[in-house]
């Protein structure tokens, strides 16, 4: 405890000396959020870093949450603090995958979930998140086929409550999220009679179809905030119950199954965060050329919804 304390504290110092603010996804490891200047989803987070004066930005996610940063903040300096943390879902779509994909349909409109490369995003028109991917689809031109990567569970039920034909759906997921279970779902409902059911939009459908409320990172926790309700399960990445509980004291949050821990978002330490910042390594640079087809890729995305 007095360790992580002095941690913390050099961290804030060098912090300060670097210029850097601290960005710490919501799945990320207690400790870790703890020390961050902002926690959240990964474009939150690349918005606060554009909006603040740093010159350097720590960001502890995966290697596509600090590649949107540096496509956000050309310039500022993105670090990670272990630079091989990536994203198993974007890395099951790469752009000459997306290149043979997109030929096979009459002229698509192309729309990629933001945990996607950077090449991805730079080749599509338009992006979407979590929070926001219904209403992308719906606001997509109704008269051209859709292409939709890379997760087929987010696409498949975007596009069912879009009402959405025509959507051609990549058949990448999270290896994480596809760890819940309906049968976890069943058993947790049993365990805690009366807690409502919260899951992400990467689960499976059958997960989706058993929950009370379907949310992105920060709907889960404006859904749980203002609820009346006093119990949850949580089905997403285990970190995103310290924010949960963070937020709201007075309630009780339960993971649907300790199996969807993400190995790779756990790979941000203190120790790796102080190191990264002393040595000014693990710098996360999105070509020039690639950089500007991707922004116009989340520019399209933010100007249907602000
Ligand atoms: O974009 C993000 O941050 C992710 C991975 C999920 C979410 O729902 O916030």
């Amino acid at each position: 405890m007095e360790h992580k304390q002095a941690l913390m504290d050099q961290l804030r110092r060098l912090k300060d000396q670097r210029r850097a603010v601290i960005l710490a996804h919501n799945y990320q490891r207690p400790e870790v959020q703890d020390a961050a200047d902002f926690v959240g989803d990964s474009l939150g987070l690349s918005r606060q870093a554009a909006a603040s004066d740093a010159r350097v930005v720590l960001f502890c996610g995966v290697h596509f949450m600090a590649e949107t940063a540096s496509i956000l903040c050309p310039d500022k300096t993105v670090l990670m603090p272990a630079a091989s943390a990536g994203c198993p879902l974007a890395n099951t779509l790469d752009a000459r995958e997306l290149a043979e994909e997109v030929p096979k349909l009459d002229d698509p409109t192309v729309i990629t979930y933001v945990n996607s490369t950077a090449e991805v995003k730079a080749a599509s028109h338009m992006c979407c998140t979590s929070a926001n991917a219904v209403q992308v689809l719906r606001a997509a031109d109704p008269d051209r086929p859709v292409f939709f990567g890379p997760d087929r569970n987010l696409g498949t039920y975007a596009a069912r409550e879009a009402g959405r034909r025509g959507v051609s759906i990549w058949q990448g997921s999270c290896p994480t999220h596809d760890r819940i279970r309906a049968s976890d779902i069943e058993e947790a409902r049993r365990d805690h009679p009366g807690a409502l059911v919260v899951v992400h939009p990467e689960c499976t459908l059958d997960v989706i179809d058993r929950a009370d409320h379907v949310a992105s990172t920060s709907g889960m926790l404006a859904f749980c905030g203002a609820s009346d309700a006093k119990e949850f399960i949580i089905g997403t990445e285990v970190g995103m119950l310290h924010p949960l509980r963070k937020a709201n004291p007075d309630k009780t949050f339960h993971a649907a199954t300790p199996m969807a821990d993400c190995p790779d978002m756990k790979l941000a330490t203190l120790p790796r965060m102080l190191r990264a910042l002393e040595e000014m390594s693990g710098e996360i640079q999105v070509p020039e050329a690639i950089r500007t087809r991707a922004l116009g890729a989340i520019t399209k995305m933010v100007e249907i919804l602000p």
